[in-house]
């Protein structure tokens, strides 16, 4: 092998490597493309389980009637969020049906911690969402 094969060959590799870095974050989420999350945890998990998730495609307008795959009821408990929907920005309310709102997020963006003010959410929310709605479901049509 000529030596600018080998480089070839080498930077090839790097870009490789590149990728499964950048990809690394997003493959750690178990919120499936086009959905919104939410965990009763922080780091995206509810009683260490990253699958223990609450996700809506189009909205939620009561946590209450849901639990994170039976580890808990979903009302006044999210602590981590994810918007993994494709286009809509999702907002979240600390009531039920759209009422006072607390944060919206545009699509791959999560906060993996409501508890503090670091992140994607303002702080002030944690343990107190009890609906979510893709932009689209707000309005009260098309979705
Ligand atoms: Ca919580
Ligand atoms: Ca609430």
């Amino acid at each position: 092998m000529k030596r600018r094969n080998i480089v070839t060959a080498l930077s090839a590799i790097a870009v490789v490597v590149g990728s499964v870095v950048v990809a690394s974050p997003a493959s750690a989420l178990t919120c499936s493309s086009g959905s919104a999350c939410s965990w009763g945890d922080s780091q995206y998990k509810t009683a260490g389980g990253e699958g223990n998730q609450v996700a809506f495609r189009y909205y939620i307008p009561n946590y209450s009637g849901w639990t994170y795959n039976g580890n808990g009821n979903a009302n006044d408990s999210a602590s981590s969020v994810y918007n993994n929907g494709n286009t809509d920005t999702v907002y979240w309310y600390d009531d039920s049906s759209a009422r006072t709102y607390a944060f919206r997020m545009a699509t791959k963006n999560g906060d993996q911690n409501l508890n503090d003010a670091l992140g994607t959410a303002p702080a002030g929310h944690n343990d107190k969402l009890s609906s979510g709605y893709f932009t689209s479901c707000l309005s009260g049509s098309a979705c």
